[in-house]
């Protein structure tokens, strides 16, 4: 099983080159974070590698060892900013997983105790 090739028409790859606005709350040479336009809670920002690569399938190592990292920075930052009782990550990889845009991303998505996350 293959998966198609990366297309750098995708919508997170025009957020990286400044095409389309975001509102990014985090960048460094490997990494950007911004937030999502459909929020599941409030809070919810997607940490985007720079790297072209579709998905974990075709990711380079060193770039997923990057991103993690800034998963880990936003987390805090969004727990302590949102004062959230937990933080959920999710990462999707190809359709009938979820993915919708097709350069790499993880969700950080800060969950409230007992408020539901919008579908
Ligand atoms: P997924 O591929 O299913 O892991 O999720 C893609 C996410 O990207 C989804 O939560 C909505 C978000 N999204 C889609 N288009 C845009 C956009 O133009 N700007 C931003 N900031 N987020 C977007």
């Amino acid at each position: 099983m293959t998966s198609p090739a990366y297309d750098d028409n995708n919508i997170f790859a025009k957020i990286l080159k400044g095409e389309i606005p975001s509102y990014r709350v985090y960048e460094d040479e490997h990494t950007v974070a911004f937030m999502d336009v459909m929020p599941q809670s409030p809070g919810h920002t997607l940490v985007v590698p720079k790297a072209p690569s579709r998905n974990i399938f075709d990711a380079d190592p060193a770039a997923l060892q990057q991103a993690i990292t800034v998963v880990q920075k936003i987390a805090v930052a969004v727990r302590e900013a949102f004062d959230a009782d937990g933080v959920y990550i999710a990462q999707f990889n190809e359709p009938p997983a979820g993915q919708t845009v097709f350069h790499l991303h993880f969700h950080v998505i800060p969950r409230i105790e007992g408020v539901a996350l919008k579908p």
